[in-house]
């Protein structure tokens, strides 16, 4: 890449798993990098600036947001958990940052959607964008909202989004789910890169998972975009086989596509 597609690129959740993966490889993307979590960053490289926010915080999120040109929403809670803290960082946050966006010039956001809002469909299915949403978790539900939300800002206000519905973003496959759900971190860098080079992104619901041989979802109404995966979790199968359990066809991670989701409670903050 030449020259780089963005003045400011602000990631969120730049302190959690997936954040610290990509950070680095985000560098090409903008002359800056604005990197934000709850949770402390070290070590600035010469590009990238930290900033501390909580999303329910909404003038830390205006502050987060004022100056950048694009964002990679990572931020939030990224698993089941008693609904305060979801409704704090996942809804509420959200909100936020979309409120925060509109004044701030409505740059383009990658919103990190889950597989967990379609999680009650079985792994015999095949899903394609229009699909009906089966959320398995709180958590799922709250990427419904989001994905919602989304969509009322770009209708109401034509505020652009990628709707990626991320698999298990994970540096491999970890269990037989993961042979169908897998999204590399290559192909996770070359979607965020189709999602701020293409000239007109609209708010599409993308599938974030890479070119999986086993894979349940159908991203052939993205010809437009340019993102072409080119990981496929087939070659670590035999792998998963020699040294993971199968396990048995009635049980949920074998059944749902949202594995283990579907199963757990409601969990209460007396819980956590
Ligand atoms: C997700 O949405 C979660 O953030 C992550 O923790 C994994 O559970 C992943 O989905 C998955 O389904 O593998």
């Amino acid at each position: 890449m030449n020259q780089p597609l963005m003045n400011r690129l602000l990631l969120t959740g730049a302190a959690g798993g997936l954040g610290r993966a990509l950070r680095a490889r985000l560098a090409p993307l903008a002359r800056t990098i604005r990197l934000a979590d709850i949770a402390p960053i070290a070590d600035p490289a010469p590009h990238e600036e930290i900033v501390t926010c909580d999303l329910a915080d909404a003038g830390a999120v205006d502050r987060m947001v004022q100056g950048c040109d694009g964002i990679v929403h990572f931020g939030g809670v990224s698993v089941e958990m008693p609904f305060p803290p979801i409704l704090q960082a996942n809804i509420l946050g959200l909100y936020n940052l979309y409120e925060a966006a509109r004044r701030h010039g409505q740059p383009r956001i990658l919103f990190a959607s889950s597989n967990h809002t379609v999680g009650f469909w079985k792994q015999t299915d095949r899903l394609g964008p229009d699909t009906t949403l089966r959320p398995d978790s709180l958590y799922g539900v709250s990427k419904v909202f989001g994905e919602a939300l989304a969509r009322m800002y770009f209708e109401k206000f034509g505020q652009e989004t990628a709707l990626v519905r991320v698999g298990s973003a994970t540096p491999a496959p970890e269990d037989h789910r993961m042979l169908a759900s897998w999204l590399s971190h290559d192909d996770l860098l070359s979607l965020i890169e189709a999602v701020f080079r293409v000239e007109r992104l609209g708010c599409p619901v993308i599938w974030g998972a890479s070119a999986n041989t086993q894979g349940w979802w159908d991203n052939s109404h993205l010809d437009w975009l340019g993102w072409t995966p080119r990981d496929n979790a087939e070659t670590f199968r035999a792998k998963i086989e020699a040294t993971v359990p199968r396990p048995a066809p009635d049980e949920a991670v074998a059944l749902y596509q949202g594995g283990i989701f579907t199963e757990y409670p409601i969990y209460q903050e007396k819980d956590a």
